[in-house]
């Protein structure tokens, strides 16, 4: 069972919240539960890669193998504080874990998850190491939560994951139209950062190549809305989800992952639509 916790973010931080759409907190992590993470993730990786400190690597839902990823990601202290600023249950539903910096180019989150009614999402990442301009801190750019949630349609993309690379560089532009100056979050061993899911942020490179970059990002939901992915989705369907939910406690037996088909048109409508597109065609062509 989660274990309650008495943790309160004073009336300031939670304006930051809102105001910068990012923010950095120590909640006091065990620093032996932390290194245990390091310990137990590094052979995991794939070794000549870490040894080139090739960006890209990463273990997703490390949860599901490593206890203390799991602690750490249903630490009680966290999971108030996230109820304090949405006034909803957090639900935490996906880890990930990087030795180095990801050399991510800025996107926010709500491309990825979002959810009904939106923006009921929050990433929150944690330093297992110190982090500073040299180890490929995150980058961010304070306030941009206040911009329209962009996705595929924005910029008319097709979905999925092989027009992520033109998202990427239709969020440069509008970096660049909008003249946004990013910050970077340098923060201590055992310190977090919570930001918004419309934030945009990414990871800068790893300049120094004797070092690594170990931490872990939690990303959470919120009870009691409906979850979708709107780099799949089809304008005007929403391609849902039903996200594995995080267990509060280490004796759990994972559901069956389950892919929701893509709302649909009801099929009378479709086949009306379609019907007049036909006719349509037949009178431009006769
Ligand atoms: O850790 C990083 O460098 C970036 C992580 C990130 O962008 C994300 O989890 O959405």
């Amino acid at each position: 069972m989660r274990t309650e916790s008495n943790f309160q973010l004073s009336e300031s931080q939670i304006q930051e919240f809102y105001k910068e759409g990012l923010l950095h907190i120590d909640f006091s992590f065990d620093h032996v539960l932390l290194d245990k993470i390091i310990e137990k993730t590094l052979p995991l990786y794939d070794q000549g890669m870490l040894k080139k400190k090739l960006p890209g690597l990463r273990i997703q839902d490390g949860w599901k193998q490593i206890e203390e990823i799991r602690q750490l990601a249903m630490n009680s202290s966290v999971l108030a504080a996230l109820e304090q600023l949405f006034g909803r249950k957090a639900r935490p539903f996906q880890t990930l874990n990087f030795p180095i910096g990801t050399e991510q180019l800025a996107h926010s989150d709500t491309l990825h998850f979002n959810s009904v009614p939106k923006g009921f999402m929050v990433g929150v990442w944690i330093a297992l190491e110190n982090i500073d301009k040299d180890n490929g801190p995150i980058f961010y750019y304070p306030e941009s939560h206040k911009l329209k949630e962009y996705n595929m349609r924005s910029f008319r993309l097709g979905r999925g994951h092989d027009f992520y690379p033109q998202y990427e560089q239709a969020i440069q532009k509008i970096i660049s139209k909008k003249k946004l100056t990013s910050s970077l979050g340098e923060i201590q061993k055992g310190h977090a950062i919570i930001w918004h899911a419309n934030l945009l942020h990414g990871g800068s490179a790893q300049k120094d190549m004797s070092r690594t970059r170990h931490s872990q990002v939690t990303h959470c939901y919120f009870e009691n809305c409906k979850y979708h992915t709107p780099l799949y989705s089809r304008f005007p369907f929403k391609q849902y989800r039903e996200p594995i939910w995080i267990p509060e406690s280490p004796d759990y037996v994972l559901p069956e992952q389950a892919y929701l088909p893509p709302t649909r048109w009801p099929l009378r409508l479709r086949r009306n639509i379609l019907s007049k597109i036909k006719n349509a065609k037949f009178w431009e062509n006769n």
